[in-house]
């Protein structure tokens, strides 16, 4: 079993610093974030060498918090057909960044409030066209690109997602499960997992059952016993990708990361 972070919880940082506190914390894998302004040429260059240094691999390309503050200007199942011409263009831009860390990996979420949209088979439409064009470009590079289930979004619950997945029927295009968000939708994670059939990746976080604090994972609603359901599951079902640990607001994130590793290998050894 390996286990990452998703740097997020280092956002405030450089990407260099973000990587130097991961490794620190113990972790063997990374998630980039996916910041344009960050990945220039140069900027690209010095991460992949400060991560050959220290070790680290990146294991994903990390769009979740991009899109999702991004205010609307990036978004995939906007009605807007700039918007998402846009966006298609930088997911592709992701999958190429993908290709220049090693990773065959890259996630998005869907930021739209399902409140706010008026026809949702309209977005769904938009949805999949985009990402038909976004997976057709990842496949000719052997990239794979996933959909997180984020609560009060276009693809909230992760059953949902489990279906607009079957339904979208494209090869490269799967799921990112994240056990925090169970949470928030009720969900079972034992079942989720058993009922998802292209898993590429999981995020392991918990909270207080309504909001998507990102807690750690002895912190919130979710019963420790819970998560270990998740995990026996990913073991039953044979996932042999990354345990990525994706926290926020840490006041003393070194501590707090190594005391979750703990946490997470002890749940494995037992499951
Ligand atoms: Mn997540």
């Amino acid at each position: 079993m390996k286990i990452g972070i998703n740097t997020v919880t280092f956002m405030k940082e450089r990407p260099e610093k973000r990587f130097e506190l991961s490794r620190e914390a113990g972790f063997e894998g990374v998630e980039i974030l996916a910041y344009p302004e960050e990945l220039t040429p140069e900027g690209r260059s010095e991460m992949k060498t400060l991560l050959r240094r220290l070790g680290l691999e990146a294991m994903m390309i990390a769009t979740g918090p991009p899109l999702a503050l991004s205010g609307g200007k990036l978004c995939l199942e906007s009605p807007d057909k700039n918007i998402r011409d846009r966006t298609v263009q930088y997911i592709k831009d992701c999958v190429d960044w993908a290709g220049y860390f090693g990773t065959d990996k890259v996630y998005v979420v869907t930021p739209t409030s399902k409140g706010d949209i008026a026809d949702i088979g309209n977005a769904l439409g938009w949805l999949r066209e985009s990402l038909a064009e976004s997976c057709d470009y990842a496949k000719s590079a052997g990239v794979k690109i996933c959909i997180e289930h984020s609560p009060g979004r276009l693809v909230d619950e992760a059953s949902y997602l489990n279906k607009i997945i079957k339904e979208f029927n494209i090869g490269n295009l799967g799921a990112l499960l994240d056990v925090g968000h169970l949470n928030m939708t009720k969900e079972d994670a034992y079942e989720t997992v058993m009922k998802t059939d292209k898993l590429y990746h999981v995020h392991f976080d918990n909270n207080d059952g309504k909001n998507d604090i990102h807690t750690p994972l002895d912190v919130g609603t979710m019963p420790m016993g819970e998560i270990a359901r998740f995990v026996k599951a990913l073991k039953e079902k044979r996932y042999d990708g990354y345990y990525s640990i994706e926290l926020l607001n840490l006041q003393d994130p070194i501590k707090t990361l190594k005391e979750n590793i703990r946490i997470l290998r002890e749940i494995y050894e037992g499951a």
